[in-house]
């Protein structure tokens, strides 16, 4: 059986679950929390991150080096284009959207999400078991200088982050004016990876009145204005058409 080693509230690992999902492949999540993750991931793969992917003998880390295995492994239900240069268009926009959009997303919400404990915990517990929840809340004051670190916020990382989220937000929906998909006429990696990074924008447990209660003031108020965004409504479309029931096996 496969095996997604993930944090639930990370959007990489969206991008993880989507794709296999897609694929229809059963597989058992594992989910992590910053810090304890360390003890799997150390010891499965070369660097630290999630998602890491375990089936059988093989370890795949990276979401993009997951979604490249998926594909040889089961190429039914492609997510790459068959034409070449599509796929390389896919594969550059997939690229772009993780360094543009989900790195300075990531490090301008956890400057702010970290910042008050309870904010960090009402994100972060998602999902976890309860013994790794209590551990997790006894060594938080040394886990989050090391999240600081790992991610690279500082004030001035964190305020140069939102202007440059802007303008990829703004490239983003200029290339889908007019369009469905980032990339020739059908869904593929760039569309499933554009979503799954803007996916903690979709009201979290389907529910506007729960995800504001768990955010600071200005990170509400900079998601109200996204979601007036044309941007917005195709990725609610997206996730409507194309992010299929969850296969997971718990
Ligand atoms: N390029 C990687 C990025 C993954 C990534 O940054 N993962 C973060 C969570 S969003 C992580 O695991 N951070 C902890 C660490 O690197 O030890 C991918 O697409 O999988």
């Amino acid at each position: 059986m496969l095996a997604l080693y993930q944090f639930p509230f990370s959007h990489f690992c969206e991008k993880a679950c989507w794709a296999l999902d897609h694929k229809q492949q059963p597989y058992q999540v594992k989910n992590l929390l910053p810090g304890l993750h360390l003890l799997w991931s150390k010891r499965l793969a070369s660097a630290s991150s999630l998602p890491i992917l375990r089936d059988g003998l093989y370890i795949v880390q990276d979401s993009a080096a997951i979604i490249d295995y998926l594909e040889q492994r089961w190429p039914q239900l492609a997510l790459t284009p068959a034409d070449p240069q599509l796929a390389i268009q896919a594969r550059e926009w997939e690229q772009w959207l993780g360094n543009e959009i989900g790195v300075p997303l990531r490090l301008w919400f956890y400057s702010h999400v970290l910042r008050q404990r309870r904010y960090a915990m009402a994100f972060l517990l998602r999902g976890a078991p309860r013994l790794q929840g209590r551990v997790f809340q006894a060594l938080f004051p040394l886990i989050r200088p090391a999240m600081y670190y790992k991610m690279q916020i500082n004030p001035a990382n964190a305020a140069a982050a939102l202007p440059q989220l802007g303008q990829a937000l703004d490239k983003l929906e200029t290339a889908l004016q007019g369009r469905d998909y980032l990339v020739g006429e059908a869904f593929s990696r760039a569309d499933l990876t554009a979503a799954s990074l803007l996916w903690p924008l979709l009201p979290w447990e389907g529910d506007e009145a729960t995800m504001q209660a768990r955010l600071p003031a200005v990170v509400w108020q900079w998601r109200q204005d996204f979601v007036q965004r044309p941007l917005y409504d195709w990725l609610q479309g997206i996730y409507r058409q194309h992010r299929p029931e969850s296969c997971i096996q718990q």
